[in-house]
């Protein structure tokens, strides 16, 4: 399928604010790839599908959660987790995406994960600073993404996520702690 067929498919499945945000990812991943030298067709294709089970039915996931063998530990935390894993698995069986790289990206959207590729990286970033995004610390971290390091970029990201949900109180999945220690481990 085009960048055009996918989106109107997008446009079906969840309210105008969501599909804005949509194309909001979409364009700055193919900035992202395009300024870290990735494939700005596959940073299109992940961010164009990354939500597409955003608004999808909780039993639903939950039952292909189970029936498809995905990571049990989800089902522990936050239904908002599984829109990702459901994601690369819609976009695999709807819209025969076979891209490895691409349903990684969207699996791993949420949650980060350790060892994450660089088109991982970019959707995941593209994800919390998009245009139409509106959150305190937005725009720090918009200017974090100018730095030329990507893991410099991601770090930031995640640690935004991981700082945001223990404010709020919340249970951090354990792949965004992995993400976080494997970017620190590694930095130069
Ligand atoms: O789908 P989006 O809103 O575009 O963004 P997203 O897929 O990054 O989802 C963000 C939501 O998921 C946000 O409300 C915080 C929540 N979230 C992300 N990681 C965790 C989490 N919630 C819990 N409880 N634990 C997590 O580890
Ligand atoms: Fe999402
Ligand atoms: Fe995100
Ligand atoms: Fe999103």
């Amino acid at each position: 399928m085009e960048r055009d067929e996918l989106l109107l498919a997008m446009k079906d499945r969840m309210p105008e604010k969501r599909y804005i945000h949509t194309i909001g990812v979409t364009e700055t991943a193919i900035t992202l790839a395009e300024r870290f030298g990735s494939d700005p067709r596959k940073a299109e294709t992940a961010a164009i599908l990354h939500d597409s089970c955003k608004y999808a039915d909780r039993d639903w996931m939950k039952s292909k959660i189970i029936d498809k063998e995905m990571d049990p530990t989800l089902l522990k935390y936050h239904h908002e987790l599984w829109h990702a894993p459901m994601g690369a698995y819609v976009a695999k069986k709807e819209f025969n995406i076979d891209d490895q790289d691409i349903l990684n990206a969207i699996c791993y959207h949420t949650t980060g994960r350790k060892g994450m590729s660089d088109l991982e990286k970019i959707v995941y970033i593209a994800d919390m600073i998009e245009p139409n995004r509106r959150y305190p610390g937005v725009e720090d971290l918009r200017a974090a993404a100018k730095d030329e390091d990507l893991n410099e970029v991601m770090i930031a990201c995640i640690r935004h996520s991981i700082m945001f949900l223990i404010n709020k109180n919340q249970p951090v999945f354990p792949d965004s702690f992995k993400c976080y220690n494997d970017l620190m481990l590694k930095r130069g």
